[in-house]
């Protein structure tokens, strides 16, 4: 398999810059030739985009700044994990290529992702995983998104050229409008309304959802978890549990998994990270 540039899309505040660091540092472990785009509300400074990118020209990869102007994302409504920056994701398509992979800022990445950015789901909008809880309970949702399979908005690989040709930035704008004020998981909801039926199911290893276990364990679910027989390849800190801060969970419920990893990944310095890469 040819490797081939991968056009990586993140969204976030400047509150999120070492968390961003830190996803970067495991991309960089594993990856090289990455085009990253950072969408961001002009709060991140340019000595930092500088900094990050004297560091990932050690990996023939660079960081590019996406200022957001749309004001009107700010104004839908967030919950305490979700900050506007979730809704920065519908703005991918304005950038110059033909495919991206948005990636959360609460993720790490631990190989190669060649294989999952060059998959094939020609005639979808999009690529990815169904969301771990919903998978496995009954729910409802205000807008009927319960009747079929509901995916994770945290890893999205897009064909941005079937979204420019469908106007997909601008259904997802206008249905926000319409409904963010009355759906559960924010841009998640709103992007599940406009691509439903339309996305291309992957894996769960490309997007492992590390809140779920202590959702279905408080749900008395348990039995529908068996943890991962391998590391995965993407690792998702779903929920408000992150592994950043203290774990506020009831003794009987079980820490997210993966909370080292993350300490792992971020207390590498460049260096670590150079050498790492070179032993791949
Ligand atoms: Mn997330």
């Amino acid at each position: 398999m040819m490797p081939h540039t991968l056009n990586i899309v993140l969204a976030a505040d400047n509150a999120y810059a070492p968390h961003v660091e830190t996803l970067l540092k495991s991309l960089c472990c594993h990856n090289r030739q990455m085009r990253v785009y950072l969408f961001h509300r002009n709060s991140h400074a340019p000595e930092w985009f500088d900094y990050i990118n004297q560091q990932l020209h050690n990996f023939d990869s660079e960081i590019i700044s996406a200022v957001v102007s749309q004001t009107q994302l700010d104004h839908y409504p967030n919950q305490s994990h979700i900050t506007s920056a979730a809704y920065y994701r519908f703005l991918m398509a304005t950038l110059p290529h033909d495919r991206a992979l948005y990636l959360d800022s609460d993720l790490l990445v631990t190989g190669s992702l060649q294989s999952l950015y060059q998959m094939q789901f020609s005639g979808c909008l999009l690529a990815a995983v169904q969301d771990s809880v919903t998978a496995r309970i009954d729910w409802r949702h205000p807008y009927n998104l319960h009747q079929q399979p509901y995916f994770n908005s945290g890893v999205l690989l897009a064909d941005l050229t079937q979204w420019r040709r469908e106007n997909i930035q601008q259904k997802l704008l206008d249905t926000a409008q319409k409904i963010a004020h009355n759906v559960p998981f924010g841009d998640q909801c709103i992007l599940n309304y406009v691509c439903q039926n339309r996305w291309f199911p992957l894996p769960e290893h490309y997007n492992y959802q590390a809140g779920m276990e202590w959702v279905l364990t408080n749900r008395g679910l348990s039995r529908k978890f068996s943890p991962p027989k391998n590391l995965p390849l993407i690792i998702h800190y779903t929920t408000a549990q992150k592994p950043w801060l203290p774990n506020t969970l009831p003794e009987h419920l079980p820490a997210p998994a993966y909370r080292q990893l993350y300490w792992k990944y971020r207390q590498l310095s460049w260096a670590d990270v150079r050498a790492v890469a070179q032993n791949i």
